[in-house]
């Protein structure tokens, strides 16, 4: 079950248009890392990803942590858009009726579908809530997450909920462009061989290389484990990367560079 098709095919193959950036992006930096940056100060915020963005295919952001936000905020991060070639992950994990969630998508302080090319979403509520984002979404050319799994200890999305989520995904292939996963769960069409026309991106949060998690349930694993032997198609890092100082930048863009790196060589270890 595991992906062996490239970046680079499969983004020749993808409709939606998030997903065909995403996957152009990584094939021309060569990076399956999205760094995860959830700090608190906008300055940290704007720091960090000036430092890993040379890395990276994705930025993945909690607006709603940042204290300082302003609406200045949002240009700025599309700056460093612009000047390091990736995309924005607005980890919203929406889980609400339709008309509330396309509301949370659009409105409000943040306007996320404005200026993220991608968001999740539980899939708790059943398909009426990907009907909801999509009516934001869709007219955007935007690309939804299904949180098919998680990495904390415990977690309940698992078995008949997980498959149950690969099901949303299959009916709504238009809008949803993949999952938040641990592995690529059996039956996703995977390879050449495989004629299927479906193509789900699997993003793997929970990953670090000197830590097992931390005190609050988390659980890490290393790039290695999840992509190649899990089949994960982008490494999603946050701690790993900023965690023991967020002002230490140098430092910061050195680590960016060995995930990067290591993600990297597990998914060219896949392909042959
Ligand atoms: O199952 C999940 C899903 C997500 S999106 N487990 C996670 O940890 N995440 C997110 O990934 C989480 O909200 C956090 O932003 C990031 C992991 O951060 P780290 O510092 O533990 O690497």
């Amino acid at each position: 079950g595991v992906q062996t098709r490239s970046y680079g095919q499969r983004a020749r193959n993808a409709k939606n248009p998030a997903a065909k950036t995403l996957l152009d992006t990584m094939e021309r930096k060569k990076t399956n890392l999205a760094v995860s940056v959830d700090v608190t100060k906008s300055e940290d915020l704007l720091a960090i990803i000036d430092a890993v963005g040379p890395y990276v295919c994705l930025i993945k952001t909690h607006i709603d942590i940042v204290e300082d936000f302003d609406s200045t905020l949002i240009a700025k991060l599309q700056n460093l858009e612009r000047k390091h070639d990736f995309i924005y992950f607005e980890d919203r994990k929406f889980a609400d009726i339709g008309n509330t969630v396309a509301l949370q998508y659009s409105s409000g302080v943040y306007k996320i579908a404005s200026w993220s090319h991608i968001t999740n979403a539980h899939v708790v509520p059943g398909p009426s809530i990907i009907k909801g984002l999509a009516s934001i979404g869709l007219p955007l050319g935007r690309g939804l997450l299904l949180l098919a799994e998680m990495s904390t200890a415990g977690s309940l999305a698992t078995g008949s909920y997980t498959e149950a989520a690969v099901e949303l995904a299959r009916q709504n292939q238009d809008f949803v462009i993949g999952f938040i996963a641990q592995r690529r769960m059996e039956g996703l069409g995977a390879g050449p061989e495989e004629a299927s026309d479906e193509d789900f991106l699997i993003l793997t949060p929970g990953i670090g290389l000197e830590s097992q998690g931390d005190s609050m349930g988390q659980q890490y694993r290393t790039p290695r484990t999840a992509v190649l032997e899990s089949g994960s198609d982008i490494i999603i890092v946050g701690r790993g990367i900023y965690g023991s100082d967020p002002k230490a930048i140098d430092a910061i863009s050195g680590k960016a560079r060995r995930y990067m790196e290591e993600g990297w060589k597990a998914y060219v270890e896949r392909l042959v």
